[in-house]
């Protein structure tokens, strides 16, 4: 039968590049971002091997999550796959230089953003007993680097949330996984860096980083395993890059 997923982050990187591949595979989508003209870009092209819905909304605003998710067309209202992908990490700054707003909005976005998605999902999937989360985390869920600080802490809360799915739904047999990528060259740079293109440049700088499509190829595989395989977890480093902070290059 086809499948439903439901893509937060689907206007760039590992969002848009999931969506993509989850078209080819006959998934029908509700693609989901702020960018509105950006969604519907992609619902043209993307429309042409599948049925796509888009619904606008900020992830950390929760009468916008629920608002947005009761709007759903009928024929896309029950998601069999949510990708909890949305997120950026704001700033790169010690601990005691770091920008409050920057801290909420990386708690805003990264931990309430993914619960205030799965709450409003979940009930749906308890109620038929089925269905697959795949949580996004990072290398910052399973490490801690310099002036990491609260980006880490995030992603380290999307880990924990991850295990805490996964314990909380088994008696619903549902599936819940994390993938948690190295350096993957995408927006989150410039978003990191405020759109300072050079210094989001020279993250990527001097070896092959991850691409967008390597970590949703990932995620296709994950998803299309028999229904009683779960990969729980996955971290995914590009060759050139041994932990957050080791990179080999040129
Ligand atoms: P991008 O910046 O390319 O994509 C981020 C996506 O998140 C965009 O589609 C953006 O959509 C969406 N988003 C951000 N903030 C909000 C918000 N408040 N409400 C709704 N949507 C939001 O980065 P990536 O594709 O790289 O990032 C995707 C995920 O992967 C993130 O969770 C990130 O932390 C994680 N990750 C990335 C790595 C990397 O090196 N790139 C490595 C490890 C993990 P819009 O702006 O339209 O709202
Ligand atoms: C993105 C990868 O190393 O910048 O999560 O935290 S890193």
């Amino acid at each position: 039968m086809k499948q439903t997923a439901f893509i937060t982050g689907a206007t760039s990187g590992i969002g848009k590049a999931t969506a993509e591949i989850f078209a080819k595979n006959n998934i029908r989508l509700i693609l989901c971002g702020r960018r509105t003209e950006r969604l519907l870009e992609l619902k043209k092209a993307l429309s042409k091997l599948t049925e796509v819905t888009t619904l606008t909304f900020d992830v950390s605003k929760k009468e916008e999550v629920a608002a947005a998710i009761n709007s759903l067309p009928e024929n896309f209202k029950q998601v069999d796959i949510l990708i909890n992908n949305a997120g950026n990490a704001h700033g790169l700054s010690s601990i005691q230089d770091g920008a409050i707003d920057d801290w909420d909005a990386m708690i805003d976005i990264n931990v309430k953003g993914l619960l205030y998605v799965s709450k409003a999902i979940i009930p749906q999937m308890t109620e038929r007993n089925n269905g697959f989360i795949v949580n996004i985390g990072s290398i910052a869920a399973k490490d801690v680097y310099p002036n990491g600080n609260v980006y880490c802490a995030s992603k380290h809360a999307v880990d924990a949330l991850n295990k805490a799915m996964r314990i909380d739904l088994n008696k619903h047999n549902i599936r819940v996984s994390a993938i948690h990528p190295g350096a993957v060259e995408t927006e989150f740079s410039d978003v990191r860096f405020k759109g300072d293109t050079e210094k989001a440049k020279a993250v990527y700088a001097g070896y092959k980083a991850l691409q967008a499509e390597d970590i949703a190829d990932i995620i296709y595989f994950v998803i299309s395993r028999p229904y009683h395989v779960n990969i729980e977890d996955l971290v995914v480093y590009p060759t050139a890059q041994a932990t957050p902070t080791i990179l080999n290059r040129a």
